[in-house]
């Protein structure tokens, strides 16, 4: 079971998505309020939506075809890095341009207990499916970074799992580390989507296909997939340093990291159209807007 929010006469609306995509509007007017109501009913968000979902009519339409919105709000969006090998040596490749001789900061956070974790960004950059995303005008080596995405309750509970896209400039990141934050967030560098899987009805979180595909003037030009069982870490250790000392906001997003990273030579360019599917919860699609003058 999804959930999902489009737009309907200028109001956002919550639907679940059953998994023979039959789409059911839900009293519920966010995400949120769908996890706090079945909780007040000491129920599951999962059966709070089955008996909504139980004698109501679906929609006519496809889900994939609503005007669909981000599907949570999401307060903060945090990331975690080089949690895959390939994001490891991708890391080496953009810092030494290949001339690797001794073991760079990213081979450490790779080993280290504490994992690297960033603030990504925030309600008002982040996109959802459909929408622009933006490159920077400062950059020559943009890429999006595919990412599973965990909906956190303030208490770090994972609530469910959206797909992420971390765009990245590897050349300001590669330039120098502290460059970090620039490399990671601007106008619109951040998109979540198109739906929420509800945590319980995933069996197994570390068995998640993803798979990325861009296409430059409708021509596929990159096309690479990955499982989240190649994860270096849990779920949870992730979630449980975020939590450290920190405030969480209900309904943060944690992206847990990329496994896919387009050839070296790639950059996106304005016009390319990203897509990002994960199994089980649909595929988020974003085209590429020039950076704003
Ligand atoms: O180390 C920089 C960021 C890495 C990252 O975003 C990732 O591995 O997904
Ligand atoms: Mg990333």
């Amino acid at each position: 079971m999804r959930i999902i929010r489009y737009l309907q006469d200028s109001s956002a609306v919550t639907a679940a998505v059953t998994d023979d995509d039959q789409v059911f509007p839900l009293q519920d007017s966010s995400f949120m309020e769908l996890v706090y109501r079945a909780r007040e009913e000491n129920s599951s968000p999962l059966d709070r939506v089955r008996r909504q979902v139980a004698n109501a009519r679906p929609l006519d339409a496809k889900w994939i075809h609503l005007p669909l919105l981000v599907p949570i709000e999401a307060p903060e969006v945090w990331a975690a890095g080089v949690t895959y090998q390939r994001s490891r040596e991708a890391r080496n490749y953009e810092a030494t341009e290949g001339k690797l001789d001794a073991a760079t900061f990213y081979d450490k956070v790779y080993v280290a207990e504490r994992p690297e974790l960033f603030l990504k960004s925030t309600q008002a950059r982040t996109v959802g499916p459909k929408a622009e995303v933006c490159l920077r005008s400062d950059s020559n080596w943009q890429v999006p970074e595919p990412e599973l995405g965990l909906v956190l309750d303030r208490d770090g509970s994972i609530l469910g799992y959206t797909i992420g896209n971390d765009m990245s400039c590897r050349d300001i990141e590669g330039e120098n580390p502290l460059y970090l934050p620039q490399a990671k967030i601007w106008r619109q560098s951040c998109s979540i989507g198109p739906a929420i899987r509800l945590a319980e009805t995933v069996a197994n979180p570390y068995d998640f296909e993803l798979t990325c595909r861009i296409y430059r003037q409708g021509e596929l030009a990159v096309t690479e997939s990955a499982n989240t069982g190649l994860l270096k870490r849990k779920l949870e250790e992730l979630v449980s340093f975020l939590c450290r000392d920190n405030i969480l906001f209900a309904g943060t997003v944690l992206l847990t990291g990329t496994c896919i990273v387009p050839p070296n030579q790639f950059t996106l360019k304005s016009g390319d159209r990203i897509e990002i599917s994960i199994s089980q919860i649909g595929t988020l699609i974003n085209t590429v807007a020039p950076a704003s003058p």
